[in-house]
């Protein structure tokens, strides 16, 4: 069978970035306010007092430090609470696109590609800001590729799902060169206003390039050569956001319409699916735990990533075998392992073996083993 690599990725990183103190100190006017204006409710039990938020539960509890974001101001502001964009005419090139352009650009350069090479572009993310046109095809436009575009969406595996599905494009034959782009904005959907989950997101936006290994030109290039992708349903992280929520417009400001997750129970219970797939992956490649060198993750949070690596290569991981972006970028989504990934390539040899991993809402979680070439 022909062989598929990844020659190239892109990463588009947002300006500005909130720390956790900042997030906290907005959040603590939040809960100040709200026990102050529901005060008598609260004394008489007719209302919960809310409980501040802590930003060193959050580092000791998800490993994240700061998230970028694509507007900060309105974000921070105890009256909002939430990202505000200067809405853009249909003339203008839409944000989601402007960032998956950024980062495409960037891929093709890292993979000596011009947009004369490119004749597939999968846009794969959690969120595309609109339904039609797709996103892809507006960015195929911005950039002057020929070819074709199409949007998908699966959450956190949306990025390996896409790449899945742009290595079977190239098998097929219906394309030569593929970009997957995953333009991640996941601030408008975060629960601001929310102890659990205020913390959890950042926006990025990042692309890989695929295309047969005879065609491959490039610095850093990976052969996918094995790729095991699974979907299990579980309400355990959901958003109700969609295109009927204007026929219920009772709901349409509910909580449910942003994240929601039971964040413990993602933990048990994806956990010990994502170390299953993997592990018997390698078995199917008959690859043992010291022919891994990298594991490149789903950056949801850095104790789910260190038990992941923890069971795969039967000891507690190296920093950089099993590299963490989350602290700085947060949970991002798809884009995640694909940061992840672009920033980590450094010190691989030939032949050298990776995991490329997502997982999370759906459940959705993906296995791409990759030997360095
Ligand atoms: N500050 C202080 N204390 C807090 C806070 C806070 N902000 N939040 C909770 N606590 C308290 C709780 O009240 C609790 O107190 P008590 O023990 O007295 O009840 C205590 O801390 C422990 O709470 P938890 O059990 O909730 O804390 P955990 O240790 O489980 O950590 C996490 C919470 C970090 C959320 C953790 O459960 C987690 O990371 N879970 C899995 C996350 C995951 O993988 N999620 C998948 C995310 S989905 C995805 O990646 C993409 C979806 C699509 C994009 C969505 C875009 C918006």
């Amino acid at each position: 069978m022909m062989a598929v690599v990844i020659s190239g990725t892109g990463l588009y990183t947002p300006t500005q970035s909130i720390s956790n103190e900042e997030l906290v100190d907005c959040f603590n006017q939040y809960v100040e306010k709200f026990n102050r204006n529901h005060s008598k409710d609260i004394e008489e039990g007719r209302v919960a007092a809310l409980a501040p938020s802590d930003s060193s539960f959050i580092e000791k509890a998800s490993g994240i430090k700061s998230r970028y974001v694509m507007a900060k101001e309105d974000i921070l502001n105890v009256d909002v609470m939430s990202p505000r964009y200067t809405e853009r005419s249909n003339d203008e090139l839409s944000m989601q696109a402007e960032i998956g352009v950024a980062a495409a650009k960037a891929a093709m350069l890292a993979a000596n590609k011009t947009p004369a090479d490119i004749d597939l572009i999968i846009v794969a993310c959690a969120y595309t800001q609109r339904s039609y046109p797709a996103m892809a095809i507006e960015i195929q436009q911005a950039l002057g590729c020929g070819g074709w575009g199409f949007d998908m969406l699966v959450a956190c595996s949306a990025a390996t799902f896409g790449i899945i599905n742009a290595a079977n494009a190239i098998r097929s034959g219906t394309a030569k060169t593929v970009l997957v782009i995953n333009p991640e904005i996941l601030s408008p959907q975060v629960n601001y206003r929310d102890r659990d989950s205020h913390f959890i997101f950042g926006d990025v936006a990042t692309a890989s390039i695929i295309e047969d290994e005879s065609t491959a030109n490039a610095e850093h290039v990976f052969k996918i050569i094995s790729e095991k992708p699974m979907t299990r349903f579980s309400n355990n992280i959901r958003s109700n956001i969609g295109y009927m929520n204007n026929c219920s417009p009772e709901h349409v400001n509910d909580v449910d319409k942003l994240f929601i997750q039971q964040g413990r129970k993602v933990f048990k219970e994806v956990l010990p699916m994502v170390s299953e797939l993997i592990t018997s992956e390698m078995a199917k490649m008959e690859l043992g735990a010291n022919d891994i060198k990298r594991l490149y993750l789903h950056q949801a949070n850095s104790t789910m990533n260190n038990f992941i690596a923890k069971k795969v290569l039967g000891r507690e991981p190296k920093s950089h075998e099993a590299p963490i972006i989350l602290d700085e970028y947060a949970n991002t989504s798809s884009a995640g392992c694909i940061v992840a990934l672009h920033k980590n390539k450094q010190g691989l040899v030939t032949g050298d073996k990776s995991v490329l991993c997502s997982f999370g809402a759906g459940y959705s979680a993906c296995c791409l083993l990759l030997e360095y070439v």
